[in-house]
């Protein structure tokens, strides 16, 4: 298996932009809060720990992952933010009610992206398993809110160079 034995939420600390600058909204899930939170504890500490101040960090807790986008617009709408992360554990069982809320919430962010332009972080867990979460929630594949947090900034950064480069175009 790919993720045998991986942390998959490594990054290189020295190449990651500050995020001094930049303003957050970080939406979270209550379903499977075990998990949740604790994708949200890494979220918020990579945030701060790149240079995020605490005061431009906006939360907003919804029932389920579901209910992610629709949290994600009310706090883009609310509050003037560089980015907004949305955090969720959807795990697997015996219907395929995962399916319809993976793909509801994967369409639903994609949407936010394309009409605010700006990054919406699919943080979202989808494991077959609470063994899967957990490793994937500080466990030994990692955080997954640490790698949003890192997307996040990411993110940011590279619509401010983006529009950092504009070429100057007309006659001087
Ligand atoms: C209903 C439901 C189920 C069965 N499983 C999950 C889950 O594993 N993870 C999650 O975040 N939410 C789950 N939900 C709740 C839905 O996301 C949503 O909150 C409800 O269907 C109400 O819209």
């Amino acid at each position: 298996m790919a993720s045998a034995l991986k942390n998959l939420s490594s990054y290189d600390e020295g190449q990651l932009p500050s995020a001094e600058e930049f303003t957050f909204g970080i939406v979270v899930a209550d379903w499977n809060p075990e998990i949740t939170h604790a994708l949200y504890e890494g979220c918020y500490d990579t945030l701060v720990k790149h240079g995020a101040k605490e005061a431009n960090i906006h939360t907003a807790q919804v029932p389920g992952s579901f209910e992610l986008p629709a949290g994600a617009k009310m706090m883009i709408d609310k509050h003037k933010l560089d980015a907004v992360i949305c955090l969720g554990c959807v795990i697997k069982g015996e219907t395929s009610h995962n399916e319809y809320i993976n793909q509801a919430v994967a369409s639903g962010l994609t949407n936010l992206s394309m009409v605010y332009g700006k990054p919406f972080i699919f943080g979202v867990l989808t494991p077959n398993t609470e063994e899967q979460a957990r490793d994937r929630a500080g466990g030994k594949h990692g955080n997954k809110g640490v790698e949003a947090a890192v997307t996040a900034i990411r993110m940011a950064a590279l619509k401010v160079s983006l529009k950092a480069a504009q070429p100057r175009i007309g006659f001087s």
